[in-house]
């Protein structure tokens, strides 16, 4: 079954932007700051600079869960990175989060400002940070961070790996589309047989562990990312359906997907977030009439 007559050479070389795909022009194979760009600084200890993607509203949804718990010092302020713009490539985020990614957090209240990058850490953070969201026990924290660290390796399978080849790649190709819709179907099948037994994914309690889950793989239950829930029958798998439903009706979450997001209902856009009233006064329909 040969479906290219590509043939790699000797030594890798970068392709044009059209050889890229959809992200070909703000792809390049070195790291670090392509030029100097100043970050704002709001007025709350917490500083994030993210937009709303799956891994940018983990960190979202955290911190409205933990305004929502009643921790005031969890005020921040949210500023846009445009990734599309090449944002991530500015000095000052650079110096934040090294590897060029939203969502990237400085903490600001200690004596130095602390750095966090990589979603997974960031929740951790925070929820050691606020005590809350992660259980206290050995054994269910135990669990709590084996779904945490599950959902940073798996993932990249589902959104670079499946999400690329079938959503933005130049062309459909059948080898890697099969080989990454087997993955993420057996992803799908984990969680499942996991929520049939349980609440939520690391036992009875709403934890950082979901936070991270269900930004990708509730939204691909929803048909949210890549359009792919027909072609995957996402609703085969009833156990995460019922709770991709529970956590969606959560307000913080709700609160957490409209923060630093500039597409769809404008109603849910709130491009940058400093006040707990900006979801209701700084939303984009209010901004624009
Ligand atoms: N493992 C990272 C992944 C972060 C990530 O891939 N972020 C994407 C948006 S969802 C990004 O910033 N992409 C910009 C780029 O690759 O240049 C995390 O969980 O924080």
């Amino acid at each position: 079954m040969s479906q290219s007559s590509y043939t790699p050479p000797k030594v890798w070389s970068a392709p044009g932007e059209e050889g890229g795909g959809k992200f070909g022009s703000i792809n390049r194979p070195e790291a670090g700051a392509r030029f100097e760009k100043q970050l704002p600084v709001g007025e709350h200890p917490l500083q994030l600079y993210s937009l709303a993607t799956p891994n940018g509203v983990k960190a979202t949804i955290m911190l409205e869960e933990l305004l929502e718990a009643g921790h005031k010092s969890a005020e921040y302020d949210a500023h846009l990175i445009d990734i599309m713009e090449g944002d991530q490539f500015g000095s000052d985020f650079v110096d934040i989060n090294p590897n060029s990614k939203i969502p990237a957090l400085l903490d600001r209240s200690g004596d130095k400002p602390q750095r966090v990058f990589e979603s997974g850490a960031i929740l951790l953070y925070l929820a050691e940070k606020f005590n809350a969201f992660l259980p206290q026990n050995p054994a269910e924290r135990t669990e709590c961070l084996n779904w945490l660290f599950w959902q940073m390796g798996s993932a990249p399978f589902l959104g670079g790996g499946f999400g690329h080849f079938y959503a933005y790649a130049p062309e459909p190709l059948e080898y890697p589309i099969n080989r990454y819709a087997m993955e993420v179907k057996r992803q799908l099948d984990v969680l499942d047989k996991q929520l049939a037994n349980n609440s939520y994914i690391a036992g009875d309690e709403y934890t950082i562990a979901d936070m991270a889950i269900w930004p990708w793989y509730g939204a691909l239950v929803e048909g949210k990312v890549y359009d792919a829930a027909e072609f995957l029958q996402v609703q085969d798998y009833k156990h995460l359906a019922r709770w991709t439903e529970t956590i969606a009706k959560r307000p913080a979450v709700i609160r957490g997907k409209m923060v630093n997001r500039t597409w769809g209902d404008k109603s849910e856009q709130l491009h940058e977030r400093h006040n707990a009233s900006d979801f209701d006064n700084k939303t984009q329909d209010k901004l624009e009439s």
